[in-house]
């Protein structure tokens, strides 16, 4: 990612993951908190591809453990396309969502792209909650408590081969996770199944938001492509209380900016998903104006003094 490189915006404005309706109003939110401006101010070019359509959410109960799944299934399939376009015009795609069911038709193309580039992927999924449920183990049938189950090939076909193929679109070593600190009983189990890298709340307080990032970018080299799907709710709700199911007990401000300061640092981001930012229950956009501020570092706004490229402690 270098100042001359362009990011694209791509609007996903719908709740049909979530029960808390309100997140399909994030993607105007953001606007209105200035992202676009804030991108060009870090000298990045800025194009917002508008919206995407899809389906309505009709507010039904889950059928077969799922919760809106044709309706789940064509945003993602829309998405996935829309993402790939942008990967492939070498721009940087950045989602606005939405609830975190959008993640698998965005990391689904992210994958599907560096596939197709041999190029190594490591995903970085900031989060109160792991989103590993299945049909079978989730407690509400929300599809955005299933993304990282369904990348890494656990769910319905049509969600885990998006992207055509039948090679799930991730490996669990190719995620890491942070900030967990909600994780249903059978959710669990799987997570340890999969064999998934977690540095949860407790990691962090006993470690610190450095060491913990040291951890989940160790690895990442020239030849890697790092995605970071941000989903709200993995900030302490003191500070971003716009977010459908808030957790306490989240990083703070300053550990926030730590971490996105560290992705900026590794130079390899080059593809975003800012997730569950739900407008109806903030308080004056400034959920969503902390949003903006943290893509602000993720792009190197950050302090005046920068560690020397590769050092590491
Ligand atoms: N684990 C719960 C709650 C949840 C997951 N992701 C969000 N909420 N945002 C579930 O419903 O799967
Ligand atoms: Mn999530
Ligand atoms: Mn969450």
């Amino acid at each position: 990612m270098d100042s001359s490189s362009t990011v694209s915006l791509i609007g996903a404005p719908t709740d049909i993951g979530a029960s808390v309706r309100g997140a399909s109003m994030g993607p105007e939110a953001m606007r209105v908190a200035g992202l676009q401006a804030a991108l060009e101010q870090r000298g990045l070019r800025v194009l917002d591809q508008g919206n995407l359509a899809g389906p309505a959410n009709p507010d039904q109960p889950a059928q077969g453990g799922y919760r809106h799944l044709g309706q789940v299934i064509a945003w993602n399939r829309r998405l996935h396309e829309a993402v790939l376009a942008e990967l492939r015009q070498d721009r940087l795609p950045l989602l606005l969502g939405g609830d975190h069911c959008l993640a698998i038709g965005s990391i689904s193309a992210v994958a599907r792209h560096c596939r197709e580039q041999g190029r190594r992927l490591r995903v970085l999924w900031l989060d109160a909650h792991a989103d590993c449920n299945t049909n079978e183990l989730t407690p509400s049938g929300n599809l955005h408590g299933m993304p990282v189950a369904c990348l890494c090939g656990l769910g319905p076909a049509e969600l885990t081969r998006l992207g055509g193929g039948d090679a799930p679109a991730l490996q669990p070593q190719q995620l890491r996770q942070l900030g967990i600190r909600s994780v249903d009983p059978g959710e669990k189990r799987l997570v340890h199944e999969l064999g998934l890298e977690v540095y949860d709340m407790r990691y962090i307080d006993e470690h610190g938001m450095r060491h913990a990032m040291q951890q989940a970018l160790l690895g990442v080299d020239a030849d890697t492509h790092l995605h970071l799907s941000l989903d709200l709710d993995f900030l302490d709700p003191e500070i971003a209380p716009g977010v459908g199911t808030p957790v306490r007990g989240g990083p703070s401000y300053r550990e926030a900016q730590l971490c996105m300061e560290m992705i900026a640092d590794s130079g390899r981001l080059s593809s975003l998903d800012l997730m569950e930012l739900n407008p109806a229950l903030d308080e004056r956009n400034r959920s969503a104006r902390l949003a903006v501020d943290l893509v602000e570092s993720l792009f190197g706004k950050s302090t005046l003094m920068r560690p020397r490229s590769g050092s590491t402690d």
